[in-house]
């Protein structure tokens, strides 16, 4: 496996061929139901204590098999599956360069939710082309015990956002006890009152925007992941569901730069194309980071290990 970290976002891939473990010939959807209903303990035994942390985004490198792509992949985190994952595929094409399989140039990407077209830039920089983002609902009031009534917009960037700008919070990292608190009330008060996107999906990440420390950028934000772990990047998906609301407002132009500043100060650049007709409010959205190598390593399972699958929950 190698590990990475995307402005500051870990990722760990999973060298599926090295590993010796098939999933099988299926589609990746297919292999992802395989994964989770008949192997969901290596997930945890890869990504959780005591090898990795809750804080950990993993990636299962697999062969792909929709026409033209040049790997497949399978993200996961400490609780369970993730249909596309921004900081994850820059990490994954950071990974590729490091391992000398991909030089700086085109490379496609398949995911259970789509396929993501990356530039990649240099060793470390790339710019993925999301899989379509849409808003799906505006202003959608939820009452959050101990909070309040909060209003938010519902958006997909290749995961579920829930994204809220009216938040009496700072957004600093010495805050994100009480940013997690918060976000996490919200998650629970959306699932109690039913609030959903799009065919009942669960909206399992939320996202709250505020002014920028630094000018040079436009926005920053604080990512509450579904593990209840916050990104340290300014996450792509979430990025991707906020291109997808300004689009919506008519607040950013196609192709104008969007600099997205997470909680630890670390940028996404990103803009849009629409996806078709601008009637629709579909778009396109690009994100650009930098990803950097921090170890590799081999995964080592001893049968007389209590913990060999990870510690139980
Ligand atoms: O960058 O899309 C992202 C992401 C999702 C969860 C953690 N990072």
């Amino acid at each position: 496996m190698v590990d990475s970290h995307t402005a500051g976002e870990p990722t760990r891939v999973v060298l599926a061929a090295e590993s010796g473990f098939s999933l099988g010939a299926g589609s990746l959807n297919e292999r992802l139901q395989q994964l989770r209903s008949g192997h969901d303990a290596l997930r945890r035994a890869v990504l959780c204590e005591p090898r990795g942390s809750d804080v950990l985004v993993g990636a299962w490198l697999l062969e792909p098999d929709a026409p033209g792509c040049d790997a497949a992949l399978i993200f996961f985190n400490n609780v369970g599956y993730l249909g596309m994952c921004g900081h994850g595929t820059i990490g994954v094409a950071a990974t590729l360069a490091h391992l000398g399989r991909a030089r700086p140039g085109p490379l496609r990407m398949q995911t259970p939710v789509g396929t993501v077209q990356v530039e990649l830039l240099s060793a470390n920089r790339a710019t993925i082309h999301n899989v379509p983002a849409r808003r799906h609902r505006g202003n959608v009031t939820v009452d959050v015990p101990g909070h309040g009534a909060v209003t938010g917009e519902i958006a997909w960037g290749g995961n579920w956002f829930f994204l809220v700008g009216h938040h009496p919070y700072n957004l600093d990292k010495g805050a994100v006890d009480e940013l997690t608190g918060f976000t996490w009330a919200i998650r629970q008060a959306l699932q109690t009152a039913g609030i959903t996107g799009a065919n009942g999906a669960a909206i399992d990440h939320i996202e709250l925007y505020a002014s920028p420390r630094d000018p040079a950028n436009h926005s920053r934000n604080f990512v509450l992941c579904p593990g209840k772990a916050y990104d340290r990047s300014p996450c792509g998906t979430g990025t991707s569901a906020k291109l997808a609301c300004l689009a919506a407002d008519g607040k950013l132009a196609p192709g104008e730069i969007w600099r997205q500043e997470g909680i630890l100060g670390t940028v996404f650049e990103g803009s849009y194309a629409w996806a078709g007709d601008p009637a629709e409010g579909i778009v396109i959205p690009s994100i650009t980071g930098a990803a950097y190598i921090t170890g590799e390593a081999t995964l080592l399972f001893d049968p007389d290990d209590p913990f060999s699958a990870g510690i139980p929950e």
